[in-house]
């Protein structure tokens, strides 16, 4: 890639650096790929400002910007990083075509169940209704991971070596933590630990840690 890249992440996340936010994703991503990158940290009325908007229809982060190439959602951000470079996507056609279902299986069968526990305990907490709400709602993140782990048994990862399927998988899954819920699969809980422990995303969880500590 010629052209700087540059990506736009929360000017003080709410995860007050844990890197849950999903420029860590992208971040991870080009950290994989060996890709230098600028960061815009945007206030969330900034979000929502025209600016930004261009970028971001919804008014999110992360966006990724590339010469006259601007996209958003993390997915089709780090599926675009992917692509270009072999050791986030096979070159094997199949094997390539698995990784990317194992993309979007990251983020449109695991993702919304995680998300939507994320949504109950952060909004609902004071509710008559939170007990039984969560329940339901944990009820359905254990049905998926049960089928994560049965499909990754004893594998490292989920189809081969390291890709970017692994990436969006892991960064989806992390959100559970403090949970309790993936340590009931020590499989998956050490599949988390595989991908946290790779360097390439220590540099991306430091480098989104080192601006929450410089906006406290
Ligand atoms: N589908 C989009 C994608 O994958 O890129 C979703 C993007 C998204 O939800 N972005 C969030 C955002 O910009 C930040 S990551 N929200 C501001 C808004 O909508 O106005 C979601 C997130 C936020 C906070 C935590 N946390 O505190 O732990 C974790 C994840």
């Amino acid at each position: 890639m010629s052209a700087k890249q540059i990506i736009t992440a929360f000017a003080n996340s709410p995860d007050r650096g844990r890197g849950l936010a999903r420029d860590m994703r992208v971040r991870w991503a080009l950290e994989e790929a060996g890709e230098p990158y600028d960061v815009r940290l945007v206030s969330f009325a900034e979000m929502k400002e025209p600016a930004h908007l261009a970028l971001h229809p919804f008014g999110q982060i992360p966006t990724y910007e590339e010469g006259d190439l601007a996209l958003f959602e993390s997915g089709a951000i780090v599926f675009h990083i992917a692509e270009r470079h072999a050791g986030l996507l096979p070159r094997d056609a199949k094997a390539r075509a698995r990784a990317i279902t194992w993309m979007f299986a990251a983020v449109n069968t695991v993702e919304p169940v995680i998300v939507d526990r994320s949504m109950i305990v952060l909004l609902e907490r004071d509710k008559s209704w939170y007990a039984e709400r969560l329940a339901l709602a944990e009820g359905r993140v254990r049905v998926r991971l049960g089928e994560l782990s049965a499909r990754l048994g004893s594998a490292d990862w989920l189809d081969g070596a390291f890709n970017a399927g692994d990436l969006m998988m892991v960064s989806v899954l992390q959100r559970l933590g403090g949970s309790g819920l993936i340590e009931e699969h020590p499989n998956l809980a050490a599949y988390v630990a595989r991908g946290e422990a790779r360097p390439a995303y220590k540099r991306a969880f430091a480098a989104q840690l080192a601006v929450f500590k410089a906006a406290t």
